[in-house]
């Protein structure tokens, strides 16, 4: 571990909210608010954790506190408590070597989750393409890590059949749109995990495919109770109609999941979640147009030309509301978490928000419905490209960077 910068600044949201707080759907939202003393921010000192890693994706911590971490193409590894890292799971120089585990484009090792059982049982789950079937597919792959971190055993596929792009085509290269953030649900204690459209137009209504979804599952890949999918559709589907979902996070009262997805150039939402609820999306064709690839997802799918809504509630009226968007533009928003702890001031139970494109951490505001109330921006920190937030058992904010940093976050009021 190399603690190589700390900066500590003052972040006052009595300085920094009226600059930085406004609402991006004004319409039907309140106006924005002058901050109360009540929502007053934290001081922060961030620090370099971890830097030049590659194309670091997730992290999660473990109950005894160390720091499981992914690279997108070099696979699982550990930052031990003590500073050493161990490399677990994945490309050669790995504990155990995964022979059917690549990366190409967008797709590689994605996300990692701890069992909540974790101290019983010992298994994490990561999220990757394999190139076992044919076509390949993306798989959630249970692991078994040892007492010392010093390997990884008893490996089960635990879902195997999530579709990889596996040919260019005129929207992208192979690899693209594969989703891939998984989490426990801190309530229920069912795994979600989140997918990708792959630029495959049919496939996010497509209620038997598990691209373009939300799945809810338990520790062995079966379909957790209570997902309510449509009739027809595949069990393990807790939400559909989504392009690629790559942040979701959990309220810490409710225990509500909300995605966090970007857009195809337009509309990041934040969507607050129900049981088999359609996020609306729909990059098909509709009858007499005519889309490349069949995929209408960067144009229109529609005649009159309108671009391909990100939420269609003309063609869904149920689809599930975006509690936040970016009012027609997308900044590639990615990893969300709920911030908890009453270090964090004013910010104790918003969402914080990461951006690859936009290089930010956004804090929102949300009400009792989860609708979004207000937001600011994060001051003081570097502009990165924002690939993952997670809070640790010390409630501190840890983020990866796609420039291959790790940093820590922390908040004192
Ligand atoms: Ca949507």
């Amino acid at each position: 571990m190399k603690a190589i910068m700390i900066i500590g600044f003052t972040a006052l949201m009595a300085v920094a909210l009226p600059a930085a707080e406004g609402l991006c759907d004004s319409e039907a939202r309140p106006s924005p608010k002058s901050p109360s003393q009540s929502e007053v921010g934290p001081r922060l000192t961030r620090t370099v954790l971890m830097s030049g890693l590659s194309d670091p994706w997730d992290l999660a911590f473990t109950p005894d506190g160390e720091l499981l971490f992914t690279e997108k193409c070099r696979g699982l590894s550990v930052l031990r408590a003590d500073g050493s890292v161990r490399r677990l799971f994945g490309t050669k120089g790995s504990a155990v070597v995964a022979g059917d585990f690549f990366c190409r484009g967008q797709s590689g090792m994605h996300g990692v989750a701890v069992d909540p059982d974790f101290a019983r049982n010992r298994f994490v789950y990561v999220y990757m393409p394999s190139k076992i079937g044919r076509p390949a597919t993306n798989r959630v792959i249970r692991l078994t890590v040892d007492k010392d971190y010093s390997k990884v055993s008893d490996r089960r596929d635990i879902v195997t059949d999530i579709p990889f792009k596996n040919r260019f085509n005129l929207w992208g290269g192979e690899g693209t749109h594969s989703g891939g953030r998984i989490r426990f649900g801190p309530s229920d204690g069912f795994l979600y995990v989140t997918t990708g459209d792959n630029h495959n137009g049919p496939l996010p209504q497509d209620l038997k495919s598990l691209g373009g979804k939300i799945l809810r599952i338990d520790r062995n890949g079966a379909a957790a109770p209570g997902n309510k999918t449509p009739s027809g559709g595949d069990p393990r589907i807790f939400t559909y109609g989504h392009r690629n979902v790559q942040g979701i996070a959990f309220h810490p009262e409710s225990g509500r999941p909300f995605s966090c997805e970007h857009g195809p150039g337009r509309d990041d939402e934040v969507t607050p979640l129900v049981p088999g609820g359609n996020g609306g999306w729909d990059p098909k064709p509709e009858p007499g147009v005519d889309c490349a690839s069949n995929y209408c997802g960067y144009i229109s799918n529609k005649r009159d030309g309108t671009p391909t809504p990100m939420t269609d509630t003309g063609k869904f009226p149920e689809a599930m509301r975006p509690s936040w968007n970016n009012n027609g533009v997308s900044e590639g928003m990615s990893p969300c978490v709920f911030l908890s702890g009453a270090q964090w001031k004013g910010w104790e139970g918003r969402l914080a928000v990461g951006f690859l494109r936009g290089q930010r951490i956004d804090i929102l505001k949300l009400d009792q419905a989860g609708m979004t109330t207000g937001k600011l921006t994060v001051p003081g920190i570097p502009s990165e490209r924002m690939r993952t937030l997670v809070l640790g058992a010390d409630q501190a904010l840890y983020v990866s960077t796609d420039d291959g940093e790790i940093w820590r976050i922390t908040a004192t009021p």
